[in-house]
Parts: C-alpha cells; structure tokens; sequence
C-alpha cells in the first residue's frame, strides 16, 4: 500500500508510514474489537448511516464503548477519504479495545482505538458478474449465534478464513458455510440468495450470519422491482436445484454462482433476475450516499 496514504488514528490523520499499532493492542492480542467495511462510488459513500449503526451495534454487543458520536464517525470516514482524494474505494473503519496487558481481561484496556483507511480493494474481475464464480461447501461450519454471534462484525474473523483457505485449497472463489443444523448461513464475506420458480430466498439472520447491508439493499430493490423476496431457511439441495444463485456483500456486491459442489446452477452462466438486481444495485451505488 502506499506508505503516503492518509490514515486516521484516534484524533490524528497520519501517514501510513507513520501509522502504528501497540503489540499489546486487544485488537491483535485477541481479536476484540469490531469492523466495517465500506465502499465509495463516484465521490459518494454508500449506506454510511447503515455502516456507522452497525458499527456502534457491534461495539455495544462486545461492551465497548467507541469514544465518539454516530457523526463523528461519520466525518472521520468521509473525511479520511477527502485526505486521500478518495472517489471510488474502499473504507475500513476499526475500534479495537485498545493497549492492555496480557490478560484477557478489557478492565485494563481503558483507550478503546479507532482508525480508519480509505483505499481499493481487489473485486472480482468483470467477466465473473456474467460467466459466475465457483464456490464449495466449507467443512468449518459457521460460528454458532450462540457462542460469537455472526451479527458481531468482529475483528476475530478465523472462522471465515477456515472455510476461505478451504475453498482456495480446491481453486473456487468463494465457500459456503452451514449453520450447525446443516442449514445454509452465508458465505465467507458475503450473503448467499438462491431464486427458485421466480422467487428469491435468502436465510433469515436468526440463522446465524452477519445482517449484511447489501443484503437489505437488494432484498429492497428486488421488492421494489416486484419480486417475491421471502427470509427463509433452505438447504444445499435447494442451491443446487436452483434457478439462480448469487451472493451479496460490499465488496462483492451481486456476484453470481454457477458452480457449486460439481454441480452446474441453471444455465450455468448469469441468470436474468440475478443481471436485473446487479443492474439496479449498480445504479443506486452509484447514484446515492453522503458526498465526500
Ligand atoms: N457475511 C460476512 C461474514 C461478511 O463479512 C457480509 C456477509 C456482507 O455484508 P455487507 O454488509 O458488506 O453487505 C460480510 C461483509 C473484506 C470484506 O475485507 C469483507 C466484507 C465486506 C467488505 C470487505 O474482504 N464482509
């Protein structure tokens, strides 16, 4: 990464060279602490509300109190991207419980550290949003709401990685993760949506994934485009009898999937419900959130 880039760190905006973190930060010690990820289009920062409530519902979620106000976060993002000339890219926005001793314990933690980096992220290439991407089932079930609660965007994303590396060993670009009954959750960094006689489905968050914000976005405009959207728990065979299957997340916005398991989804390229949503979902990304 450039090392001229502009970072914000608790109050200050720095360097990245200059842009260092205390090994005895709980964020790398643990993992304790929360995230977003966020992206811009064309001069605009899309969903930030959305992004900065979750951030703050995460922290709550974990006991931990971010030091700041919803617009203050606000401004600290849009003005980390102002700093860095930033039109189109991506944000990830931080609090870690901050510097402690090495115990587990936060009551020695008493600066919680909040630093945001506005740069670009690698997407999926282009030709992927029509011929679709391959993905697998991971054998790593996804954590369990019971134990870490998936709607916590936590900076301890091993559970993810596993069932990533997963789908890496076998060259498929994404995996799917079952809940611990067996039912389809989501997928590493991303929703997962199957359309099935015309009717779209996704599972409810109940299930045990993240509440993802491009998932609402597109549950939204499907309905508005006049789809049946409904939230309900489905199976790897209902993916594999699919019409159509894509996953949605801000990086990977409506990514269709062609292949999963060996098995071919419907025609095997990108379906017509699934270009459709891709289409409204780039227009609106494109044309809406707060100016930077
Ligand atoms: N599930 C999980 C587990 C995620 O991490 C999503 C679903 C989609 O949520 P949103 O709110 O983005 O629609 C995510 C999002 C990255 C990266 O660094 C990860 C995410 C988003 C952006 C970038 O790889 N995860």
């Amino acid at each position: 990464m450039d090392q001229n880039m502009i970072v914000y760190m608790n109050g200050d905006y720095k360097k990245l060279a200059d842009s260092k973190v205390s090994v005895t930060d709980h964020g790398l010690l643990y993992g304790d602490g929360v995230f977003e990820g966020i992206r811009a289009y064309n001069g605009r920062v899309f969903k930030l509300d959305e992004h900065v409530k979750r951030f703050f519902e995460s922290a709550k979620a974990i006991l931990l109190t971010i030091p700041l106000t919803h617009d203050e976060v606000k401004n600290i993002v849009l003005e980390t991207c102002k700093r860095n000339n930033l039109t189109d890219g991506y944000i990830r926005l931080v609090v870690t419980r901050g510097e402690g001793d090495l115990g587990l314990s936060p009551t020695k933690c008493p600066n919680p550290f909040v630093f945001c980096i506005a740069a670009t992220i690698s997407l999926y290439p282009e030709e992927m949003y029509k011929t679709g991407i391959t993905v697998i089932t991971a054998q790593q079930r996804r954590n369990n709401a019971t134990i870490v609660d998936p709607q916590i965007k936590s900076l301890n994303y091993l559970n993810n990685i596993l069932a990533k590396i997963e789908a890496n060993f076998v060259g498929a670009q994404e995996a799917i993760m079952l809940c611990q009954n067996g039912v389809v959750a989501e997928c590493t960094a991303d929703n997962i949506f199957i359309i099935k006689d015309g009717v779209i489905y996704t599972p409810p968050v109940y299930c045990g994934i993240l509440d993802g914000i491009t998932r609402k976005t597109i549950m939204d405009l499907a309905t508005e485009a006049g789809y049946t959207v409904h939230e309900r728990e489905f199976t790897l065979y209902n993916v594999y009898n699919a019409d159509e299957c894509f996953l949605t997340g801000t990086g990977a916005e409506c990514i269709p999937v062609t292949v999963v398991d060996h098995r071919t989804i419907g025609s095997g390229k990108a379906g017509p419900v699934t270009e459709k949503i891709l289409e409204l979902y780039r227009k609106i990304v494109t044309t809406t959130g707060d100016p930077i």
